[in-house]
């Protein structure tokens, strides 16, 4: 027994954001350094995720997690008591083996990414380091670029509208404090607008404001008018990133659009989003099709990468061989980088590597349904992503991890690095020609 030997894991049913029921676990070593993580929960999820594990049933709208804070207590932690916390590698072999299934079912990636995550913090205390230092292993960090909802959509707000995430990249900002500032004028110019026109309605899952709007580019129209209201040039100070989450309304190639009553094909849907990209200073657009048409991701890549971040989510779960592939087709230039996606940490990092080994922008991500654990605020600097998105401008669940960031960059000081603009592609945010 070393002082990293893993001698306590204990799991209890927490709740979050959305008041469902999800994982903590906490982690005590030799030494007596604890870490401690909470799974987050998805709610467009792509169908390639590890599985969060829920009970069913009719408690709770089926979504209890006994069963895997039951896994942790029972088999993974007489599985890991004893392993030493600072081998990561190691310890999330050991989930994987121990769970034994392609998508981590049988004891929950809820379950697993809570207990990899806690062994994380608690190697990291460890070592007296902060978690950001520790995953840095030495190499140079960098606050990321944050990119915020300011409304949102989809599955995050009743289908009130299609598109899922309508936010804001400070292009402009010089550090990461300047960047919070900026959105925080534009977040309140969207506010005061919406109430001009009657539309404020409350806020969606992640925080950004309900879109009360009759159109899905109606919303981008709002988001134009807040950026320049806050006192922003929109595409130089301040472009606009978009989460289409096509999954959502797209199979088989046809993207039923609920708000605006009509149906598009492959092509239909490309050319809509590219007339988009031409109206408004979009620098960044996620699932633009859906997560089973690599094709129409690299039409729409073909016709807008050079200038448009195209980011894979369901697209690419999280997953290193879908990044590699994606890579080789050319079907995106960007991976968003979620833990739960992928269940242990050391998969994350090997979607992230991918990500890096392809040039591709590498964004790490929250989940709708998160809490005030801030794991990824570390992940995001500590790895030098270069991008972080969190949801909104509001809620404390959001406001932990952008809280957390600021704390980091105090903590860095004159060593603070800052990722701008440069993390995109040349020239985004101006409008595609
Ligand atoms: C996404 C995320 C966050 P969810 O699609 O990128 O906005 O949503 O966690 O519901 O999958
Ligand atoms: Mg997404």
């Amino acid at each position: 027994m070393s002082r990293t030997s893993i001698t306590h894991i204990v799991a209890r049913r927490v709740w979050d954001s959305r008041g469902r029921p999800t994982v903590e676990v906490d982690v005590r070593l030799q030494g007596g350094a604890t870490g401690r993580a909470i799974a987050p929960a998805g709610a467009s999820r792509g169908t390639h995720e590890a599985i969060d594990l829920r009970d069913g049933g009719p408690a709770l709208g089926g979504l209890d997690v006994r069963k895997a804070v039951g896994h942790v207590n029972g088999e993974i932690a007489t599985r890991l008591v004893g392993m030493d916390a600072t081998d990561q590698r190691a310890i999330d072999a050991a989930l994987i083996a121990l769970d034994g299934t392609p998508n981590k079912s049988r004891l929950g990636g809820n379950a697993m990414i809570a207990v990899s995550m806690a062994v994380l913090h608690a190697a990291a205390q460890a070592g007296h380091d902060s978690l950001c230092t520790y995953v840095a292993r030495g190499r140079p960090v960098r606050l990321p670029l944050p990119e915020i909802q300011i409304f949102g959509g989809g599955a995050h707000a009743g289908r009130r509208v299609d598109i899922q995430d309508f936010m804001v990249m400070p292009l402009g900002a010089a550090n990461f404090a300047q960047a919070l500032e900026m959105t925080a004028e534009v977040y309140r110019a969207a506010g005061e607008l919406m109430k001009a026109e009657d539309r404020l309605q409350g806020v969606a899952d992640e925080g950004g404001y309900w879109p009360a709007f009759d159109s899905n580019e109606e919303a981008l129209g709002m988001l134009v008018r807040s950026i320049e209201r806050a006192g922003f040039t929109p595409g130089d100070d301040v472009a606009i990133s978009l989460d289409v989450a096509a999954s959502e309304f797209g199979r088989d190639g046809l993207y039923r659009l609920g708000l605006e009553g009509r149906e598009l094909d492959r092509d239909g849907m490309v050319e809509m989003l590219l007339g988009w990209c031409q109206r408004y200073p979009i620098a960044s657009v996620e699932d633009p099709l859906a997560e089973d048409d690599p094709e129409g991701m690299r039409a729409f890549t073909a016709a807008a990468g050079h200038r448009i971040q195209v980011i894979g989510d369901d697209f690419l779960v999280t997953n290193a061989d879908r990044v590699r592939a994606a890579a080789a087709t050319r079907s995106c230039n960007a991976v968003l980088i979620k833990p739960n996606q992928a269940g242990t940490v050391t998969e994350t990092y090997a979607a992230f590597e991918a990500g890096m080994a392809a040039d591709f922008g590498t964004i790490v991500s929250a989940r709708s349904g998160e809490t005030e654990d801030v794991t990824i605020a570390h992940l995001a600097t500590g790895w030098n992503a270069g991008q972080l998105k969190v949801g909104s401008f509001s809620r404390s669940e959001r406001m932990a991890k952008w809280n957390e960031c600021l704390r980091l960059e105090e903590a860095l000081g004159s060593q603070a690095v800052f990722a701008g603009r440069d993390v995109l592609p040349p020239d985004a945010g101006k409008p595609l020609p």
